[in-house]
């Protein structure tokens, strides 16, 4: 499975950038030993797993760069399967510099993304669910990212994939007996439809789990809350005031926004991912009818739509608020969980008749700001609160591969139910098989592996 220059030693900085006490490098790849002996003086490979203070030089200059801690992995037993290398430097980033730099001089190359990890799932030593959850532990920035990183990488979601996986398996055994023996008639009756009632469960179980995914991704990439209002209702001014600093440009002249604004920030330690939008309003103007366009499709991936109408909004603009807040609570009950929250902004201008039932808000006083933080910190806690105690979805590609397993188990219980013979039953539920399969590690697929691994920082 391996590719040709997969065991091409790579090196990177595996701690963040930027100066701090420790830099740590790491290096991996057949005989990485070689790369490094050079700028160590020559030293033969060292016990693994065995700690020692060595001084980094040039060979060429005998210059001594650093004196460092450096640990040897005999692969396979290292991150990646391969024989590894880690020295704990001082982390300026001349001195790291200079430690890649030789490296690279010396036979390793640089690793790109996610490759150290790329190789651990290459040689077994994690499946993709695993890896994923290590990106998301890389970038935890909240309880509930390090809850969905955590849940990947101690396999809890693997488990279940897993005895989906067995139990379609072995159905799929017995509809083969079936095929091999097709005389034993009356046997075959009461074993299918003990198999229908047992791949009964299984649809059940991907429906749960498949109900996780918006939930999970609340976790694991934040409350996605989206500003929808007409153009002046002050939906930059509420970004720059939740955020506490000037993101966007405020001004009193209507359609100022057109482009969207995704800024994250912490709400409580909660991560919430703010998305200013152009406001929403017939123009014949061509960027800002793109704009417009954009604002729409945001709403539709939202988890959260912040509806904005202002004191001194015009009573069209107020209709066209309570348009679109119907069209989200259709939506809400067909798709997703939309959570809508109107606003009254700018109430320190008035608080009209119109406005009951609105939440009131001010960005000039600050009046209404806690209550709304609140509320978001609600709805993030009621997404988020059952994930502890269950295995759950955090990426669009676990989505859509168990999305594909649910509809070849019901495929399956349609063709069982209109007597179809054992060979197409067993091909839809090899289709299942395969879907699940691909959950934790289809590592044949260049493609998906390439995504995963993209969104990876360099070092992991
Ligand atoms: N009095 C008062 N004025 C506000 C408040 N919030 C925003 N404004 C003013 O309303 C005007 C429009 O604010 P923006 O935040 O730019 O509005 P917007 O919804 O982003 O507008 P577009 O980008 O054009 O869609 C500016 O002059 C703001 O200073 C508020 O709470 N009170
Ligand atoms: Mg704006």
């Amino acid at each position: 499975m391996l590719r040709p220059n997969d065991e091409h030693p790579i090196a990177a900085l595996a701690s963040g950038s930027g100066p701090g006490a420790v830099g740590v490098i790491r290096l991996s790849g057949l005989d990485c030993w070689d790369v490094v002996k050079h700028c160590l003086g020559g030293i033969s490979e060292p016990t693994a797993r065995r700690v020692g203070v060595k001084v980094f030089l040039d060979p060429i200059t005998l210059e001594s760069v650093d004196e460092l801690v450096v640990v040897f992995f005999k692969g396979p037993h290292s991150y990646t399967g391969q024989d590894t290398v880690e020295f704990f430097c001082h982390g300026g980033p001349y001195i790291i510099q200079r430690i890649l730099g030789l490296l690279y001089a010396h036979g390793a190359r640089p690793a790109q993304a996610g490759e150290f990890t790329k190789r651990a799932l290459l040689n077994g030593k994690l499946d993709l669910t695993a890896a994923e959850g290590i990106k998301d532990l890389v970038e935890a920035q909240s309880r509930q990212q390090w809850l969905a990183g955590r849940q990947l990488y101690t396999g809890k979601l693997k488990e279940e994939i897993d005895s989906l996986r067995k139990e379609v398996i072995g159905a799929m055994a017995y509809l083969e007996a079936m095929i091999d023996f097709p005389d034993e008639e009356d046997t075959h009756h009461v074993g299918l439809s003990h198999v229908r009632s047992r791949l009964g469960n299984v649809s059940k179980q991907l429906t749960s789990l498949v109900s996780t995914f918006q939930s999970g991704q609340v976790a694991s990439r934040g409350l996605m809350v989206v500003f929808a209002g007409a153009p002046n209702a002050g939906k930059s001014t509420l970004l720059n005031t939740l955020l506490g600093r000037q993101r966007a440009i405020v001004s009193a002249t209507p359609g100022t926004t057109r482009d969207y604004i995704e800024e994250p920030c912490l709400f409580d330690g909660r991560l919430v991912r703010l998305v200013d939008t152009a406001g929403i309003r017939e123009t014949n103007d061509q960027i800002e009818r793109e704009g417009v366009s954009l604002s729409n499709r945001l709403i539709e991936e939202a988890d959260v739509v912040i509806l904005l109408n202002s004191a001194d909004s015009s009573s069209s603009e107020r209709e066209a608020m309570a348009t679109l807040k119907t069209s989200l609570q259709a939506k809400a009950k067909q798709l997703k969980n939309i959570s809508l929250i109107a606003l009254l902004t700018k109430s320190d201008q008035s608080q009209p008749a119109w406005a009951s039932g609105l939440m009131p808000i001010s960005c000039k006083t600050g009046d209404g700001v806690g209550d709304l933080q609140a509320a978001l910190i609600k709805i993030v806690d009621e997404h988020t609160g059952s994930l502890e105690e269950r295995p759950f979805l955090t990426s669009q590609r676990q989505q859509s591969a168990l999305l594909a397993a649910q509809s070849a188990v019901d495929k399956f219980t349609h063709q069982a139910q209109q007597k179809a013979g054992p060979e197409m039953l067993a091909f839809e539920l090899l289709e299942a098989a395969r879907a699940l399969s691909s959950v934790v590690g289809d590592i044949s697929n260049e493609d998906i592996l390439d995504k995963v691994f993209s969104e990876f920082c360099i070092g992991k």
